[in-house]
C-alpha cells in the first residue's frame, strides 16, 4: 500500500493498511515515516506521525536494513522508550554484506526492547509467513476493529497522490522529490472511467520547469507511469490530468501543509 523509492524519505505519513484473515485475524499495520531529525515543519509533522503510531500499537516493528549501522540504530530505538513489546526485523537478507546477519543476532539479542529477530528479505518476499506467523503470535486477541473488505482507512485519492508523488521521487534527482506535494483535485469515478485531476507542487519556477521537461516530455512520463499504477489500483480506467503549481517554501507553511494532506 505503501509508496517505495530508493531514495530516503519516501514516505511522509502514517499510512494504516489493514490484513484481514476471516475468523482468525485483523493485523492494523501503521508505516511511518522513517526517524529523522525535524529541519523543516514538514519534518516536524512527519515525526509527530511516528509518534502517533507509537502510542497506538499493540507491538512495534523496528526495520532494520542488513548493512545499516546497528549502533545508530540502537541508539534511535532506545530512544524511542517503547512501551509496547518490539519485533525486530532485519531487512535486505539479500544483499547482507559478509558476517552482517550473525553480527545483527549478536547485537540485538540482548537489547531490552528486541522480543524477538526475524530476517527477512522484503523485496524477494523472503520469509514473510514466518514474520507474520511471529507478528500473530505476538498480537493481543481482540475483535476486528474495521470492515473485512477494507484495506484502509485512507482515501483512494490519497493513494492516488502518493502514487504520482512515488514517480517523482522515480524520476528526478537532488531535490526535486523533497521540494514536491501532490495534491488531488478531483476524483470524478464516471462508471467506466475515473477523472483525476492533480497539481504537482514545487518550490520554484525553475523546479516547475524541470518537472515538465522540455516539450513537456517528463510530466507526461510522470503521467503515463502513475496511470498505470493507479489503473491497477482502482480496477478502472483513468483519465489524468496534472498541473504544476509553484508555492515557495510550502514545507513551512502550516496552511499550505495542512492543505496537503500533512496534518
Ligand atoms: N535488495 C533489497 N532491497 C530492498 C529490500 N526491501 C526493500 N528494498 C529497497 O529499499 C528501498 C527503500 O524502500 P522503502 O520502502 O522506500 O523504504 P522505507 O524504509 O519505507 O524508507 P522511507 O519511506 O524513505 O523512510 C527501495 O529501493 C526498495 O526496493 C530487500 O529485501 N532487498
Ligand atoms: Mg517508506
Amino acid at each position: 500500500m505503501a509508496i517505495v523509492s530508493p531514495k530516503v524519505q519516501t514516505t511522509r505519513h502514517r499510512i494504516k493498511a489493514f490484513l484481514n484473515k476471516p475468523g482468525e485475524y485483523q493485523i492494523i499495520f501503521s508505516d511511518t515515516p522513517g526517524i529523522i531529525d525535524p529541519k523543516y515543519k514538514l519534518h516536524q509533522k512527519m515525526m509527530d506521525s511516528v509518534k502517533g503510531a507509537l502510542e497506538d500499537a499493540d507491538l512495534a516493528l523496528l526495520m532494520v536494513d542488513a548493512n545499516d549501522n546497528f549502533e545508530e540504530c540502537d541508539a534511535i530505538f532506545s530512544a524511542l522508550k517503547l512501551k509496547v513489546p518490539a519485533l525486530l526485523i532485519l531487512n535486505k537478507i539479500d544483499i547482507a554484506g559478509n558476517g552482517k546477519i550473525a553480527e545483527a543476532e549478536a547485537f540485538f539479542a540482548n537489547k531490552p526492547y528486541c522480543k524477538q529477530l526475524v530476517k527477512i528479505g522484503a523485496l524477494q518476499k523472503l520469509h514473510l509467513n514466518k514474520l507474520l506467523a511471529v507478528i500473530v503470535g505476538m498480537l493481543p486477541e481482540g475483535v476486528p476493529f474495521y470492515n473485512e473488505d477494507d484495506l484502509s482507512d485512507l482515501p483512494t485519492r490519497f493513494f492516488v497522490s502518493e502514487m504520482i508523488r512515488e514517480k517523482i521521487y522515480e524520476l528526478f534527482a537532488d531535490e526535486i522529490p523533497y521540494h514536491s506535494a501532490v495534491l488531488v483535485n478531483e476524483y470524478k469515478d464516471k462508471g467506466n472511467i475515473v477523472k483525476i485531476q492533480a497539481d504537482i507542487i514545487v518550490h520554484r519556477e525553475t523546479q516547475k520547469a524541470i518537472i515538465i521537461g522540455e516539450k513537456g516530455t517528463m510530466i507526461r512520463q510522470i503521467g503515463i507511469q502513475a496511470r498505470r499504477d493507479i489503473e491497477a489500483f482502482v480496477q478502472k480506467k483513468i483519465f489524468l490530468e496534472l498541473f504544476v503549481k509553484v508555492r515557495p517554501k510550502w514545507r513551512d507553511n502550516d496552511l499550505q501543509l495542512k492543505e496537503y494532506g500533512y496534518q
